[in-house]
């Protein structure tokens, strides 16, 4: 009979810890989350992904019950779409992560189909679907800022910018892997408005390269326009940016960068670095999703004043390379920036 008993609550017990799920896999909690980072294209090289992917493991580390799938779709656009429904198709991911200004209608359309299904990209705007949410960085700022520094450097007398070495009028150059509006309407006027502020005579030399990856036709590009008189490079290539570091290594000319440190590339000729807080952006971002204080269906603006956009000063690249009167100048511009005493209009996407 005792051990009937004991064999009955021996059952009882077992029934009771697979009913609570003790003893079993422990449930699903609340706080825990899968991402999906959605590389639209490679990782390295480019400065946005590599960040964003950095700062989504880093929060994983920190925080308990997040796994993360990273999944580079390549550089076919074209297929950009449907890789991303064949990620979310089984909803096996809590969210879509992403860092591209394409991505939002990708999103859209793929999202149309699993309606539970959230998307968050970051350096896009995109407003009215409930299920995406998106943050813009003002990348006019950053433009104006590093076009700003192009403009005292073409107009200076440093070696590779002179009267001696000049050929015909002050020109700044900026070469893109491909065009879209968030660069022909922020980064390319931002970065010739800020130029225009030293000079107004100052002209701007703009190519495209045709995709995120061939450094040789972005070298060819360079080195084309070394040839008539460009001194100070700017670029949006992604890896493709690599040939204008050889070819202004090659050749003698200067360069500033958006989003990341790239001073020790070329040192004495790459004089500015920009930086963009995104893995400071994600990881608020995925605080945020967890305390359930993501707003879908809307967007935010961050830049120079909000803290997510910034500059470089504090780098031997910087501090050995400029002449002292333009460091001022430029610094009394970026602070004038920051306390929002520059006028400016950003144009709309
Ligand atoms: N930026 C990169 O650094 N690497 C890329 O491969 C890359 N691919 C892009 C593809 C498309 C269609 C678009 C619209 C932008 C791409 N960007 C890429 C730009 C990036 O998202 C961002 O706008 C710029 O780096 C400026 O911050």
């Amino acid at each position: 009979m005792k051990k009937n008993v004991v064999a009955f609550c021996l059952v009882c017990a077992a029934v009771l810890s697979a009913c609570t799920g003790k003893d079993s896999a422990p449930a699903k909690q609340d706080s825990e989350i899968s991402v999906l980072v959605y590389i639209t294209g490679v990782v390295a090289g480019s400065p946005p992904y590599e960040l964003m992917v950095a700062g989504v493991q880093e929060f994983a580390a920190e925080n308990n019950g997040v796994t993360v799938k990273v999944y580079e779709a390549g550089f076919n656009q074209a297929e950009w779409e449907e890789q991303l429904r064949s990620m979310v198709a089984d909803g096996e991911y809590d969210l879509v992560i992403g860092s591209n200004p394409s991505l939002p209608e990708i999103c859209a359309s793929v999202g149309s189909a699993f309606p539970s299904q959230k998307f968050i990209i970051v350096d896009a705007q995109h407003t009215g679907n409930p299920q995406i949410s998106t943050f813009l960085y003002n990348q006019y700022e950053q433009a104006l800022f590093l076009g700003y520094l192009a403009g005292l450097v073409t107009a200076s007398d440093m070696p590779h910018a002179g009267e001696s070495v000049r050929i015909g009028p002050p020109r700044v150059g900026f070469i893109a892997a491909q065009e879209y509006p968030l660069l022909t309407r922020h980064m390319v006027p931002g970065f010739l408005d800020g130029a225009r502020l030293v000079d107004p005579a100052i002209e701007l030399d703009f190519r495209v390269v045709g995709n995120w990856y061939d450094a040789n036709k972005a070298a060819d590009l360079a080195l084309g326009m070394i040839n008539t008189g460009v001194n100070v490079f700017t670029s949006i290539a992604g890896g493709a940016a690599q040939g204008l570091i050889r070819a202004i290594r090659e050749k003698g000319a200067y360069a500033v960068c958006f989003n990341i440190n790239e001073y020790s590339q070329a040192p004495g000729l790459i004089v500015g670095c920009g930086t963009m807080e995104q893995k400071k952006l994600v990881k608020e971002i995925l605080s945020d999703v967890i305390a359930g204080k993501i707003q879908y269906g809307s967007s935010r603006t961050v830049g120079v004043k909000e803290g997510y956009l910034d500059f470089i000063f504090d780098d031997p690249g910087y501090r050995d390379s400029l002449p002292p009167e333009i460091q001022e100048q430029f610094e009394t511009f970026v602070d004038d920036l920051r306390a929002g005493r520059v006028e400016y209009t950003i144009p709309p996407l």
